[in-house]
């Protein structure tokens, strides 16, 4: 909290301020008498705290459809609560910002000049002419402004207006130096009343049409400036749409008209119908000529060209009530607008974490397909088959052995002996063959995986956007030899069990010690042959390569032990050959991991802007009754010309009547804009 953000609860604040704003200290005169920050603006601001802090975390990094927009989005709803909302509700007694917008050479500068009666703002034909942007205030209302409270982005430059720089002072060209808001203090300005001159619109640098957008967005009310050349010029309804679709209070300025060319005047209304900005008022102040009468005065407008303007704004200034109702129109719009952007910003988190969700199961759909594979490859024979088969039956041979083990548990294990000792260099060769084998079955499933993955995920927008630069279209170089070392990692686990199970056994003792690797090689026979429920006819389809091992391994071992050997055996196998793909899924998980979308956004997010909405309506519900048409003294300045407005013509183009009373006093066009303004009971706007 800035110190200003306190300045409410000051006791002379507690009493109500009607009547007492000449005498009072400078926060009772800008008090009025707005209501304090009430329990429900408190409320507004925690919900719209928790939103903010929402909106801070949530991360939009998938190329999702939208997404660009949507961050385009994140950022502008950001914008509008640290620039605007949340120092609007955090200071309701801040003085009305009017930001003085519009396109290149409309003659924003002059303009504010001419209100003011001092150069304040450097006017020119170089461009870009507006480098800091300048904020006028009036000199009791400094405190509102010196601080970060609003555009906590901007450095502060202060000076006084007789520091500004002259036209001729200012540099032929230059560029607008990193971000600033230069801060004048103004005699000439109500009290309760802030001019800011920002930068052109359609700037040719993108930082300065960047910080007009985002001026116009700390805006109470925009004063947007056009000229007869430049009023149909898209980007200017590209801002203005957005300002009316937020509901920002506009008033319009058709500035540097020509005499004969103030029908403009009709079709730019026109315009501003069509783009609902029906109500907004619109001021005509006519092109002052180089020389002569009615010329440009030292760079001033004459008075009766901004009269209407400085009439509007003195009023309006002077009118704590008319002030507030602006601010309450501008902000209440801000706040659904946030809403709305909010609850798009949650499809957005919604559709983000789908797509993390749909390229996670494309990864694990394939690997888990290679898992699957390898499954299948090593228990239904097929790895029982070429160099595997070839080097199986030089180990076995047709040997008298075999026979013996058809004859008999008793025979067989003499024969075993026998056998044993007779082929002890024989067994690690099948081992290899086996290990050859299952390393290729397991490396084609993982490149199978590593392929079909790429291609789903470069078919989706989100998954293509991730691959780029990186090498994902194939398996891990460093694969092969992760792979080796897992199968030999395998058949060690194999040998192993054997050696176990011997150890339990007497009487083979004698046989293991001449022939695990050959019992372990029997072992892995058998695992590629029986799957759960496999039978001895169709282990056959394996050559009876499988009938042997699993005859010699019973005869060591007894049928229970070999049953529960294998299934361990193959356990262990679909475990090594798991972490392998699991390694490689990584590869691919691991790019959504580091962009964290996989926590749900949406719903909290929703969530929060439901609690804005909810504490939004309850904050205009318990809003004090407007009271209706009182105008208050005003105290601060008046703007130059307030007063001096031109008669009607008979040109046909609508002006206004010479100066009623000063709050009522308003542009050509008696629209309900006014009395809803000034607090007029029968407005209709
Ligand atoms: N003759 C004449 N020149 C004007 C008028 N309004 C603005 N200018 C000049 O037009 C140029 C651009 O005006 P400026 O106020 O800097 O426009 P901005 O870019 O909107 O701030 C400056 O040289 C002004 O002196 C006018 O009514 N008559
Ligand atoms: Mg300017």
């Amino acid at each position: 909290m800035t110190p200003a953000d306190d300045v409410p609860r000051g006791p002379i604040e507690s009493a109500p301020a009607v009547g007492k704003h000449a005498a009072g200290p400078p926060d009772v005169l800008s008090a009025g008498d707005l209501p304090g920050p009430g329990a429900s603006i408190v409320a507004l601001i925690d919900a719209l705290d928790t939103l903010r802090a929402r909106l801070g975390a949530l991360r939009l990094p998938l190329e999702t459809p939208g997404a660009a927009v949507a961050r385009a989005d994140r950022a502008r709803a950001v914008d509008q609560l640290d620039d605007y909302l949340l120092p609007r509700l955090r200071a309701e007694r801040a003085p009305l910002l009017v930001v003085v917008g519009g396109s290149t050479g409309a003659g924003k500068s002059t303009l504010v000049n001419s209100l003011l009666g001092e150069q304040v703002s450097a006017p020119g034909v170089l461009r870009p002419t507006t480098r800091a942007p300048v904020l006028v205030h009036h000199p009791l209302d400094a405190r509102w402004f010196t601080t970060d409270r609003v555009l906590p982005g901007l450095a502060r430059v202060t000076t006084d207006a007789s520091d500004a720089p002259r036209p001729e002072a200012r540099q032929p060209s230059g560029t607008v130096t990193g971000r600033s808001l230069r801060l004048v203090k103004s005699d000439a300005l109500p009290q309760g009343l802030a001019l800011l001159d920002a930068p052109d619109i359609d700037s040719v640098e993108t930082a300065n049409r960047e910080l007009a957008a985002e001026l116009l967005g700390a805006a109470d009310l925009w004063l947007f400036v056009t000229t007869a050349a430049r009023y149909a010029d898209a980007v200017p309804w590209d801002l203005l749409v957005q300002a009316a679709a937020r509901r920002a209070q506009v008033a319009m300025v058709l500035d540097r008209v020509d005499p004969g060319a103030e029908t403009v005047a009709d079709d730019l209304r026109r315009l501003m119908a069509e783009h609902g900005l029906g109500d907004a008022p619109l001021f005509v102040i006519p092109e002052a000529a180089d020389a002569g009468p009615g010329a440009l005065d030292d760079g001033y407008l004459p008075e009766e060209a901004v009269g209407e303007v400085a009439t509007w704004l003195t009023g309006l200034g002077g009118d704590p009530e008319a002030r507030a109702r602006v601010i309450a129109a501008t902000r209440d719009g801000v706040i659904d607008d946030l809403v709305r952007r909010a609850v798009h910003l949650a499809d957005a988190a919604d559709a983000q974490q789908a797509a993390d969700a749909r390229l996670r199961d494309a990864v694990h759909r394939h690997h888990g397909d290679a898992l699957a594979q390898v499954d299948a490859a090593t228990s239904d024979g097929a790895l029982l088959r070429g160099e595997v088969l070839a080097r199986w039956q030089d180990f076995v041979g047709t040997s008298e052995f075999f026979r013996s083990v058809e004859a008999g548990v008793g025979r067989a294990r003499d024969a075993l002996v026998a056998f044993f000792r007779g082929k002890p260099r024989q067994a690690p060769q099948v081992e290899q063959a086996i290990a050859h084998g299952l390393e290729s079955v397991v490396l084609d499933a993982a490149e199978q995986a590593a392929e079909r993955t790429y291609e789903t995920w470069r078919g989706d927008a989100a998954g293509a956007a991730l691959l780029q630069g990186l090498e994902l279209s194939r398996t891990s170089g460093g694969l092969r030899a992760q792979v080796g070392e897992e199968i030999r990692g395998w058949q060690s686990d194999v040998l192993e069990l054997v050696r176990e199970q011997g150890a339990e056994k007497r009487g083979t003792a004698r046989a293991l010690s001449l022939g695990v690797n050959a019992l372990g090689v029997c072992l892995m026979i058998l695992v590629f042959a029986s799957t759960a429920g496999l039978t001895g006819a169709e282990i056959g389809i394996a050559g009876g390569t499988a009938i042997l091992a699993q005859k010699l391994l019973e005869a060591v071992f007894g049928d229970d032990a070999v049953r529960r050997l294998s299934v361990e055996a193959k356990k262990r196998l679909n475990a090594r050959v798991q972490s392998v793909l699991d390694g490689q899924a990584a590869r691919y998980t691991a790019q959504l991991d580091a962009l964290g979308t996989r926590a749900p956004a949406g719903d909290g997010l929703r969530e929060a802007a439901r609690a804005v909405e909810g504490a939004a309506r309850s904050e205009r519900s318990v809003r004090p009754a407007e009271a209706g048409g009182t105008t208050r003294p005003f105290s601060g300045g008046m703007l130059r010309g307030v007063g001096a407005l031109r008669r009607p013509t008979t040109d046909g183009v609508p002006r206004v009547e010479p100066p009623g009373e000063v709050p009522d006093a308003g542009p050509q066009r008696r629209s309900g804009f006014w009395g809803w303004l000034f607090g007029r009971k029968d407005s209709a706007w």
